[in-house]
């Protein structure tokens, strides 16, 4: 194991008996919600996880230590403490070198896993191709790590402070599936569908896992996204959530937000201005995205188990 990785117990006996794992990201505890519902949801989703039979492995970067699983100390730190670093690929060297901490994001958070061996990962939406990236550049890193790391991502889809379709472009570009459950439609994070397609509608966990399987089978390395819709009672209204996004890229722009600051902010302004509400929907989705992970991880692992023994 690389001596920069911290596993705990748990997560190394479950891997090293062949069952399912789950990993979870930690940005969204420390940047993408307040506390303490951050707190209270993370410790929900993993009991979700371990309903549905298999084990939660939240990563993160802790004193220099790359955590493959958090104790609920750990958790109630990165879910406090103020000046918790959003650690992406390129953050994590720097913090391990240093001794510091820091919250992985998406692409922090499939690194991660990838160094563990854990291949699927529950999350509630991915970075993308920010509007206006013609001239910004401001493409999220969550994509190029997509390209390359094999661990399958379990969202709802992307929220529309992103350009979507040049999402969708790029992400083709990189050969990353996009999958969406049970629909044919992309889902835009707050609401079960946007203007846009998926790749291919899937319809099982058994389906997921066949495609993630056959995929690596052929040596297609890198990610595949499963875009599973939010809840039908929890979805909020479109052209309500269009209207605040749009204020909420104003107030980016006049502001002159930058960098990894962009997505945090556009989170923040989103939450105050709908008074919680998409509060309350981003932690119903990450719940319903951690029942079909806990499938999808359970229904590979049988796969590759059945493989392993032959
Ligand atoms: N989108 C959300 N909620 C989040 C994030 C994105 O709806 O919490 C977080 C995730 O950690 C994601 C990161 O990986 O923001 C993307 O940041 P950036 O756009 O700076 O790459
Ligand atoms: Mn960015």
């Amino acid at each position: 194991m690389n001596p920069f990785v911290d596993m705990t117990e748990e997560v190394a006996y479950a891997l090293a008996e062949h069952l399912p794992v789950v990993a979870l990201e930690s940005t969204i505890i420390s940047h993408g919600m307040p506390y303490p519902d951050n707190l209270r949801t993370a410790e929900e989703v993993a009991a979700i996880i371990r309903e549905h039979g298999a084990v939660p492995a939240t990563t993160a970067i802790m004193d220099g230590k790359i955590k493959i699983g958090l104790t609920k100390e750990e958790l109630t730190r990165l879910a406090s403490e103020k000046e918790v670093i959003k650690a992406s690929r390129k953050d994590i060297a720097y913090l391990a070198a240093s001794g510091k901490t820091g919250a992985t994001t998406v692409a922090g958070t499939m690194f991660c896993a990838g160094l563990a061996g854990i291949p699927i990962f529950v999350t509630g939406g991915i970075g993308g191709v920010h509007r206006g990236a013609e001239s910004t550049m401001d493409i999220s890193a969550d994509l190029e790590e997509l390209g390359r790391t094999n661990v399958a991502v379990i969202c709802a889809g992307a929220k529309s402070i992103l350009d979507l379709g040049l999402t969708m472009e790029y992400l083709e570009t990189k050969g990353v599936p996009v999958l969406s459950y049970q629909t044919d439609h992309l889902p835009a994070f707050f609401t079960r569908s946007s203007a846009f397609s998926s790749n291919y509608k899937v319809n099982d966990p058994e389906e997921i896992a066949a495609v993630i399987d056959t995929k690596w089978s052929l040596g297609l390395d890198g990610g595949l996204v499963i875009a599973n819709p939010i809840p039908e009672h929890s979805a909020l209204e479109e052209a309500y959530m269009n209207q605040t996004i749009e204020e909420a890229l104003q107030e980016a722009d006049k502001q002159k937000v930058k960098q990894k600051e962009v997505t945090p902010f556009l989170l923040e302004y989103i939450h105050k201005a709908t008074e919680g509400k998409s509060l309350q929907a981003n932690i119903a989705l990450i719940k319903s995205n951690a029942v079909l992970g806990a499938q999808t991880a359970a229904a590979f692992q049988k796969l590759r188990n059945s493989v392993h023994s032959l």
